[in-house]
């Protein structure tokens, strides 16, 4: 309950601010502990000393929106033959899946963003090909692709971009 008072506090103090006027004497010191310090460059994966490290991978996507695989671990700096399959029935045009593996410190949901417009290029958007690192084309039920890559030492997010897909078709591929 006690937030309900605080607030025409704030918002009193928030326009005070945007005035600019001088009678600032009672800037808010809650605002200094907000200063986030970054996260370190190299991301820790919990779970992926479980996780065998193979160049050769399988990954299945379904009609439960899922892929079976959300964490891989390959070696850096050799080739990756990755093979998407959807195991799905439903019709590409409402559960199509591909897989798309994004360079680190791509943000996700933007890219994911950008892809829901990407229709006509099977959500694989063009604006965005630099934050790509490999990908696979867009499957219906029964279809597979087998692609190849390679990476360099980092942690990288893989997604489905179909539209809606990303927040649950996601997992990490770590190159070590
Ligand atoms: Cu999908």
């Amino acid at each position: 309950m006690k937030r309900l008072f605080i607030f025409p506090a704030v918002a009193i103090a928030l326009s005070l601010a945007a005035c600019g006027g001088s009678e600032n004497k009672n800037t808010s010191t809650d605002t200094e502990e907000t200063s986030a310090t970054e996260t370190p460059a190299t991301e820790t994966v919990p779970g992926i000393e479980n996780v065998e490290v193979s160049n050769t991978i399988v990954v299945e996507s379904n009609d439960q929106m899922k892929f079976d695989k959300e964490l891989l671990r390959v070696k850096a700096g050799e080739t990756v033959t990755l093979t998407l399959k959807n195991v799905g029935t439903l019709p590409k045009e409402s559960m199509g899946h591909n897989l798309i593996v994004l360079k680190p410190g791509v943000d996700v949901a933007t890219f994911a963003g950008e892809a829901t417009g990407a229709a006509d290029a099977d959500y694989i958007p063009k604006t965005s090909l630099s934050s790509i690192a490999a990908h696979t084309k867009l499957l219906g039920p029964g279809e597979e692709d087998k692609i190849s890559f390679t990476l360099e030492k980092g942690v990288y997010t893989f997604i489905c971009s179909f539209p809606g897909h990303y927040g649950v078709m996601q997992g990490k591929i770590v190159a070590e």
